[in-house]
């Protein structure tokens, strides 16, 4: 839709409430959240969104300031204004093995996880086979949503031999933390990556509608010795994550 066209005021201004610079900031937010003013849309000058919406310069000024200090706008000295690109997505090495925390930590972002399982219990017929436990062995397990900077980004469930992680409860914020204070920290895993559409559950715990893109995220990580130490499978949402894998040349 046309800027212009949208912001035209018989549409929106007498049926939203607050101050008129509030009503218009929501209005252009509204444009956003709903996709119509799409990311990199320049937004016309403040004078000529005065004369469309027939509201002051001071009052879209001030609308303007909040959308830039919200960081949905974004003023660029001598072009104009313009809808802020999407929040830009999270690379992953697939060289390195690195934890949740410590990869969020490295992108300045805070991460924090809700807790939607944290226990020992009886593993399931493929714990058995990936941990290599013993007939009457129990699992520690712990799943957890994965948010950081306030977006929900993957559903983590990793799975571990009582041994290696005898109190689930120790987690709080990172298992590998815990892993490294006890000398069970890996040090290789394997992934293996597949696409998936989101089921209706796991779409609503990561915010996005339901048969969403993502990726299931299966890592088996082992200790020094050849033992596995984890056994851990996660649905990433596909629009938050990239996975990144250097390739150098066969020399022989
Ligand atoms: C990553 C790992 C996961 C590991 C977790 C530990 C992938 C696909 N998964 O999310 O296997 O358990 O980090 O993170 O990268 P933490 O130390 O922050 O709890």
């Amino acid at each position: 839709m046309n800027v212009a066209k949208f912001l035209d005021p018989n549409s929106w201004i007498d049926g939203s409430i607050g101050p008129l610079y509030v009503r218009l900031r929501k209005r252009i937010e509204d444009g956003i959240e709903s996709g119509v003013l799409e990311p990199n849309t320049p937004l016309p000058p403040e004078r000529e969104i005065a004369s469309l919406t027939a509201l002051s310069r001071v009052t879209v000024r001030k609308a303007i300031e909040e959308l830039v200090d919200r960081g949905v706008i974004v003023q660029i000295q001598g072009s104009g204004s313009f809808v802020t690109e999407k929040k830009a997505r999270v690379e992953q090495s697939l060289s390195r093995l690195t934890s949740f925390t410590e990869d969020m930590e490295r992108r300045g972002m805070a991460s924090e996880s809700k807790w939607l399982e944290r226990g020992i219990f009886i593993p399931s017929p493929d714990e058995v086979v990936v941990l290599a436990l013993g007939a009457s062995d129990s699992v520690s397990r712990i799943t957890r949503l994965r948010i950081a900077g306030d977006r929900p980004m993957a559903l983590e469930r990793a799975s571990l031999p009582l041994d290696i992680l005898p109190n689930p409860t120790a987690v709080e914020k990172s298992l590998y933390e815990v892993l490294q204070a006890s000398g069970n920290l890996p040090v290789r895993a394997i992934q293996k990556i597949s696409a998936i559409n989101l089921d209706e559950k796991d779409a609503e715990l990561l915010g996005v509608p339901e048969n969403s893109a993502g990726l299931h995220i299966e890592r088996t990580s082992y200790l020094s010795s050849g033992r596995v130490a984890e056994f851990t499978r996660s649905k990433y949402r596909g629009d938050a994550y990239d996975f990144v894998a250097e390739l150098r040349l066969a020399t022989n």
